[in-house]
């Protein structure tokens, strides 16, 4: 068993319990989510161990988000409780107005999670650990978060990272110049075209993997392409994987299901082949039900999955 850090935000997420414009939504279901706990339930539900290392309120959706995580196999042990400031919400608005997409709505400024910083930081953890892995939602929610991210890479073995580019939380240009930062030898770099843009400028999947390969040496470029599925760059290898048709209930954390699970497959011994397959699958599963991470499935899950296509 391999042992990943994610370092992040834990979030309480309302979601929309009907579609359409959040002014006309009465009824809220609540979920826990966040990118960075839905790649450690990914990574663990492949059965890895992921530590989750950020800050929750001294509030009841704190707790909530701590016995949920533990719920799921995360391990808790380096979520701080601040006092000081409350735990983060969020609330999905679905199919509108574009159907089949959801859009969020922040109340998460100065929240516990945001406070993250390098202190919080386990360090002898981060440098044993087999993958440190934050994203770029991280990198935008505060200075202090954003630090973490840096100091948490320096002592990192190997990295991973999430583009995740949230243009509710910063601008393009910030984000350009914050994420170079920490795109230099990442294992494992996870993204999409609309990310790629504001980066590098480009969205043709094979003149973007060469940028991100030869000049900032990613290992493993994982492409998201939506319902239209994800491709896989690795040594000097493109590998497809097509995207499977189903009733979208929510998107909302898909991308994040998909490169945990990839990731975690990769370091249990998969080969990109079948890890970019079991990852499509459980992005798959994630967009069929409101919630982010409940629907991730285990490896005998994703078998089933396979056998009954
Ligand atoms: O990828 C899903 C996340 O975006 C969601 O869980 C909320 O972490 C979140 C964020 O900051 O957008």
């Amino acid at each position: 068993m391999q042992e990943v850090v994610a370092i992040g935000e834990i979030l309480i997420q309302f979601n929309a319990f009907t579609p359409g414009p959040l002014r006309y939504v009465n009824y809220f279901e609540k979920h826990i989510a966040g990118s960075e706990l839905n790649y450690c339930i990914a990574i663990t539900m492949i059965g890895n161990k992921c530590y989750f290392v950020g800050r929750v309120g001294d509030d009841e959706f704190g707790r909530n988000a701590v016995e949920y995580a533990r719920g799921r196999g995360v391990d808790v042990s380096y979520i701080k409780v601040d006092p000081e400031a409350p735990t983060g919400i969020y609330f999905v608005q679905r199919h509108f107005p574009v159907p089949d997409k959801s859009e969020m709505a922040y109340y998460r400024k100065g929240s516990a999670g945001s406070r993250l910083s390098p202190e919080d930081l386990p360090e002898e953890l981060l440098k044993r650990v087999r993958l440190v892995h934050s994203t770029g939602i991280t990198m935008a929610i505060s200075d202090t978060a954003r630090q973490a991210v840096l100091r948490a890479f320096e002592l990192a073995k190997f990295k991973s990272f999430d583009t995740n580019i949230r243009l509710k939380l910063w601008s393009a240009d910030k984000a350009r110049e914050t994420i170079r930062k920490v795109l230099d030898n990442l294992e494992f770099l996870i993204t999409d075209p609309d990310d790629s843009k504001i980066l590098i400028g480009e969205t043709d999947p094979d003149r973007a993997a060469k940028i991100f390969i030869e000049k900032y040496g990613v290992k493993y470029l994982v492409y998201k392409l939506g319902p239209k599925g994800a491709l896989v760059y690795y040594d000097g290898a493109k590998y497809e994987a097509p995207g499977y048709h189903v009733r979208v209930e929510d998107p909302t954390g898909a991308g994040d299901a998909l490169g945990g699970v990839f990731i975690s497959s990769i370091l249990s011994g998969y080969t990109p082949e079948n890890a970019i397959r079991y990852a499509i699958v459980a992005a798959t599963l994630v967009v069929t039900i409101r919630g982010d991470n409940e629907n991730i499935p285990t490896l005998k899950d994703i078998e089933k999955f396979l056998n009954g296509y």
